[in-house]
């Protein structure tokens, strides 16, 4: 349910036209107060606070098939990449079949959950279908404009930013990756394509993106110099660093080399961040890449035009990693049971929210939790996880006493708090009373599991931010 709606969605607009029931969008940008010291606990509790964007690379599969890979999406990430479901192979398999639906369930789950969707990719080299391959002249140009127009005008209200050109430059020498696109339409494709996308759609943050131009590097150096061209004709808005980086070694110039960017007028993004290790991990490895982790967050939190760091998978078991670098792995922030790894604390303490697994008593702003209450089937707890003067950021946590199916908590709000946006939870959520019962994802529990649902509260009369008796009940 939402409140502060964004503009309706083309594709929103269509399946109403077509007479097709859709769930409400979410309200993007929470616009949360720093004014108080945070003592969040979610890596999307803390980028919220900070104003980042704190991304992960979804897998439709996973998405669709496991609850607990949907739920820690939801609870730890407020801005979502598809891994490869919006890919131009996925989308347009073949020439003018656009297949838009594992897309479009990704986009229906981030705004049920108050996320952000980066668009990754819309002119690549790999994973472009075999038909666009064989073409040539007018008509590789004219696909490539066709697949720009008709994905971003399907998108359009839904994906935020888009990846327009991926991994354009060659590794070793500095020059224009040669590619089918290099080769058959000539180096204008790129500036093609961001006038493209461009027209297509002046709303959306057009990105350039890359791997192994972390640093100071010939690599990132033409990147920079391509950036540039399109910076001074207006056609570009950032550049996305993927980060996919080694143990031991995060460039000792990234802040530098960003910088750069920056300095041209343009956003940066850390994209696809990943960091391998050679496997087996040991304790201190897995430390190592905890201060690895660390730093490149520390980089994107310390500059403004930083727009967030994405992270290139949830568990370390759903990597690309030990398939493409065999004898390498372990590169992210959850183990495959998703316990969080060393790795995540120190994102979390990065991204300014207390890293330590542990409530802080010495933080004045930790606000009570409520006691667990009794209830038919399972419990729920509310917290105030950031308060400010008329407002403030809610989590429930419900957790199960038997097997569930669904729950439902209610409570009355003692003053004028009133919900103005909520996610991972749906029902009558704006009153004085509220009734809130689980999303279609997150309802069915087994004996003794939890589950996160948050929401945001006015409370124009600037009082504390209470935290009511809740009761739930299994349904
Ligand atoms: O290679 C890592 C990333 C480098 N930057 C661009 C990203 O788009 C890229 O992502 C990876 C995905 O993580 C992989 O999941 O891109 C790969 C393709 O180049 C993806 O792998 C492919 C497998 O190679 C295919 O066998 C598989 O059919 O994923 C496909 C879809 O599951």
């Amino acid at each position: 349910m939402l409140l502060n709606r964004p503009p309706q969605s083309r594709r929103r607009r269509r399946a109403l036209l077509a007479g097709v029931v859709t769930v409400a969008t979410a309200a993007l940008g929470l616009g949360l107060s720093t004014q108080f010291a945070s003592a969040q606990t979610t890596l999307r509790g803390a980028a919220d606070e900070l104003g980042k964007d704190i991304g992960v690379a979804v897998n439709y599969n996973l998405l669709q098939n496991d609850a607990t890979y949907r739920n820690t999406v939801a609870t730890e990430f407020n801005s979502l990449t598809a891994e490869n479901a919006m890919k131009m192979d996925a989308l347009q398999p073949s020439q003018g079949n656009f297949t838009f639906a594992q897309g479009d369930a990704i986009v229906d789950f981030a705004q049920a959950n108050n996320q952000t969707v980066h668009g990754h990719t819309l002119v690549w080299h790999s994973q472009s279908p075999s038909w666009v391959q064989n073409l040539s002249g007018t008509a590789l140009q004219t696909a490539m404009v066709d697949h720009i127009n008709t994905v971003m005008d399907h998108y359009e209200g839904d994906v935020q930013s888009w990846d327009v050109v991926n991994e354009v430059v060659s590794d070793n020498n500095g020059a224009l990756r040669d590619s089918f696109w290099l080769r058959g339409l000539g180096e204008g494709y790129i500036t093609t394509a961001f006038q493209t996308a461009r027209a297509a759609d002046p709303s959306v943050d057009l990105y350039m993106n890359d791997y192994s131009i972390d640093g100071i590097n010939a690599k990132s150096d033409k990147t920079y110099e391509i950036a540039q061209g399109l910076a001074a004709q207006n056609l570009i808005d950032g550049v996305g660093f993927q980060a996919h980086l080694i143990l031991g070694q995060v460039p000792s110039n990234m802040e530098a080399n960003l910088q750069r960017f920056v300095d041209l007028g343009l956003k940066v993004r850390v994209t696809e961040l990943d960091i391998r290790i050679q496997m087996p991990a040991d304790a201190s490895e897995l430390q190592q890449q905890a201060n690895d982790y660390r730093r490149v967050t520390e980089i994107c939190a310390a500059l403004a035009d930083c727009s967030g760091v994405t992270v290139w998978g949830l568990r370390d078991g759903d990597s690309w990693v030990p398939d493409v670098f065999p004898g390498e792995g372990a590169p992210l922030l959850f183990n495959d049971d998703y316990s969080k790894k060393p790795a995540y604390d120190a994102v979390l303490d990065a991204l300014g929210g207390d890293g330590s697994g542990d409530p802080d008593p010495t933080d004045p702003t930790t606000p009570p939790t409520t006691p667990p209450p009794t209830g038919d089937g399972c419990t729920a707890t509310l917290s105030v996880q950031s308060p400010w003067n008329t407002g403030a950021t809610y989590a429930g946590t419900v957790t199960a006493g038997q097997a569930l199916n669904g729950w439902t908590v209610t409570w009355t709000w003692p003053g004028s708090e009133r919900i103005s946006n909520a996610w991972s939870v749906e029902g009558n959520l704006t009153g004085p009373t509220v009734t809130a019962t689980n999303a279609g994802y997150n309802g069915s529990l087994a004996a003794g599991q939890s589950t996160t649902f948050g929401f945001n509260i006015t409370k124009p009369d600037g009082a504390t931010a209470s935290v009511p008796t809740v009761t739930c009940t299994a349904s």
